[in-house]
Formats: structure tokens, C-alpha cells, sequence
């Protein structure tokens, strides 16, 4: 079994599968962060080589399943993902949480895209606690005017840095305490973050600070197959193995 991961519900079903003997998974990374945190499984790191490359890859292990366990800005991979799988005719299961929902009490202001998060800012200057990482950072250095936080696993070159940019880096998921703090301490007036689903300390900070949020929306999901924990997918995957057998596969 495949599992492309990066987000905690890969790491989540990752534990789930380790020392179980009915399937041999590995869990693949792109190689993203300098040090990605290993599972107690398996894994591998990098690109496959585009959705070609991944279904040689899906034919040559060879793979049974793959489970599409990547975040849901990932879009490129889950494009390659769904090709791969069906050229190589190897089933595939999606494991992504849902989006975040406004609360009672919640300032969002939803953006379409990143370009559009970094016009929502508008014209005056304002302290922006940014937590998009560092792959999208570039759209803010046309609103060169605001004092950024920008939070990402590692630091992000400075020549992709808006002029008055603080870094701070770090590995989430973060509780709501620690954000509310950091937050008070850098007199954040906005914060702007993508629709990541999962843990939401820094969504529940804001709301309690009484700050708006700028929230870039999701892309269409993946399709197929999905389930949103990584318990679901754990039953999903027992009854496939299941069948197979049964099939005498
Ligand atoms: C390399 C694996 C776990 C996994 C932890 C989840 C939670 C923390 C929320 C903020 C938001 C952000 C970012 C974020 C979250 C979890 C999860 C999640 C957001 C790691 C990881 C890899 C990556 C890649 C990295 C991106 C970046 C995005 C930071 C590991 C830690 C901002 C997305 O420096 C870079 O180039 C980083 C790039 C893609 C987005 C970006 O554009 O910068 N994730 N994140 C994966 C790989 O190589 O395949 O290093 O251990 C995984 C996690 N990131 O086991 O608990 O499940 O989502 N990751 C966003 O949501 O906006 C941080 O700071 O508040
Ligand atoms: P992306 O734009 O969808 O994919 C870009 C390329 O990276 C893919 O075409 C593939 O290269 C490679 N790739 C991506 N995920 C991979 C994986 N799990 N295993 C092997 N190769 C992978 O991806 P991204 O948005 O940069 O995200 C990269 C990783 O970070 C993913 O694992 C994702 O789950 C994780 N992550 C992303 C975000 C985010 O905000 N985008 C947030 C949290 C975690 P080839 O074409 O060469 O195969």
C-alpha cells in the first residue's frame, strides 16, 4: 500500500497500520521540509516523476491500494494521484478532513486565491499574523505597506519576503493558549490562513481576540473514494483487503 502523506491524518493512519501484518504500506513525502517527522512505518521522500511517474511506480512495487492522505492545497499531486491510479488500475481511497465552518462569534472574510487574501488586507497598514507558509508568500510583497508575522517549517528566502516581514518557524498543529499569546505579543490586527481543516488553535484564538480572518478557500475536492479520518480509512482498507482475499486476489 501507498499512502501519500504530509498531514497529520496520514501520520494518524500511518501509527494505526504499523505492526499489522495483513498489509505492507509506505508513506511518501515530497520532501517539502529539511527534516520531515518519520513514521513507524516505512517511507520514502520526493517527487514521483509527474502522474507517469507515479503509475510506473504503482505498476513496479507493486501497489495494491493508494491512499491520497495529502493536504488539501496539494491539488497537484491529488490530480496526479487520481491519473496514476487509473492508468495503473489500482484502487484509491482519499483521506481529507473537512474544511473549517464559521462559529458563532467568527470574523471570516473569504478570499478565492492567495492574490486575493493579499488584497483583502486593503489600503491601510496593519499587522498581519500570516500562516499560509512559504510556497505563497510572493502576492504579499505587492502590499508592502503591512507588518508581517509569517510563520512556516522553514525559513523561506528572503528574497520571497515582503520588506517588513518577522519569521517565525515552526511545525503545527498549534494550541489555542500558545497562538492567543503570540498573537497579543505581536499585536496581530488580521490573520490570513488557508481552509486546512484539522486542528484550529489559531482560528479559536482570533475569534477570542475578536480579530478578523482572512480565509483562503479550498479548490474543489479530489473525488472518489473519501472518508476524513484516519480510523475510516483504517475500516476502509481492512474491508478491501477482505474482499481481495475472498477474491483469492
Ligand atoms: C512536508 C511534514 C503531522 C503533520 C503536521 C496538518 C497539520 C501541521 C497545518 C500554520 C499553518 C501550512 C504548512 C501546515 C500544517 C500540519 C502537518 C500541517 C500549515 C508538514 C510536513 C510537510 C509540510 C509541508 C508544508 C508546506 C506548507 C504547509 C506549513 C513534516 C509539517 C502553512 C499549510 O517550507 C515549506 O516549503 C513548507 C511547505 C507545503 C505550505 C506552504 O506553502 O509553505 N505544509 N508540512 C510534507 C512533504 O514533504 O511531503 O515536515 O513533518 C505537515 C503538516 N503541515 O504529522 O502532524 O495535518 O495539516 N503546513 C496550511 O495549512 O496553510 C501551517 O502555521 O498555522
Ligand atoms: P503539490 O503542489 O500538490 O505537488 C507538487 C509536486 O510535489 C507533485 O507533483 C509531486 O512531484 C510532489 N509531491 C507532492 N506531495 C507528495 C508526496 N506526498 N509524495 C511524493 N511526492 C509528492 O504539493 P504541495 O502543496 O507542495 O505539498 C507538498 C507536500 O506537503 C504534500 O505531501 C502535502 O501533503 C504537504 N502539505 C502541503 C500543504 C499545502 O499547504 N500545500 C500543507 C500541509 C502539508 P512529482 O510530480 O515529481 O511526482
Amino acid at each position: 500500500m501507498l499512502i501519500l502523506g504530509g498531514t497529520a491524518e496520514a501520520s494518524a493512519l500511518a501509527r494505526l497500520l504499523a505492526g499489522e501484518t495483513w498489509v505492507a504500506p509506505v508513506l511518501s513525502f515530497a520532501g517539502r521540509t529539511v527534516a520531515p517527522v518519520l513514521p513507524p512505518i516505512p517511507s520514502r521522500i520526493g517527487g514521483f516523476g509527474g502522474a507517469e511517474g507515479l503509475a510506473s511506480y504503482l505498476r513496479a512495487e507493486p501497489v495494491d491500494v493508494l491512499v491520497d492522505a495529502t493536504h488539501p492545497f496539494a491539488a497537484r499531486i491529488s490530480a496526479n494521484a487520481a491519473q496514476a491510479a487509473a492508468l495503473a488500475g489500482v484502487p484509491r481511497l482519499v483521506l481529507q478532513r473537512p474544511p473549517w465552518i464559521a462559529a458563532p462569534g467568527d470574523d471570516w472574510h473569504p478570499v478565492p486565491t492567495v492574490e486575493a487574501a493579499a488584497a483583502a488586507l486593503g489600503e491601510a497598514p496593519r499587522r498581519v499574523f500570516l500562516t499560509i507558509g512559504r510556497q505563497d508568500l510572493l502576492p504579499f510583497q505587492a502590499a508592502a505597506q503591512h507588518a508581517y508575522l509569517i510563520r512556516s517549517v522553514d525559513p523561506p528566502d528572503a528574497s520571497l519576503l515582503p520588506p517588513d516581514a518577522t519569521i517565525l518557524t515552526g511545525r503545527g498543529p498549534f494550541g489555542e493558549a500558545a497562538e492567543r499569546a503570540l498573537m497579543e505579543r505581536h499585536g496581530t490586527q488580521v490573520l490570513v490562513t488557508k481552509n486546512s481543516g484539522g486542528a484550529d488553535g489559531k482560528l479559536a484564538a482570533a475569534r477570542a481576540l475578536g480579530l478578523p480572518v482572512i480565509m483562503v478557500a479550498r479548490r474543489p475536492p479530489p473525488g472518489g473514494e473519501t472518508v476524513a479520518e484516519a480510523e475510516a480509512a483504517l475500516t476502509w482498507l481492512r474491508a478491501h483487503a477482505d474482499a481481495r482475499a475472498a477474491r483469492g486476489a
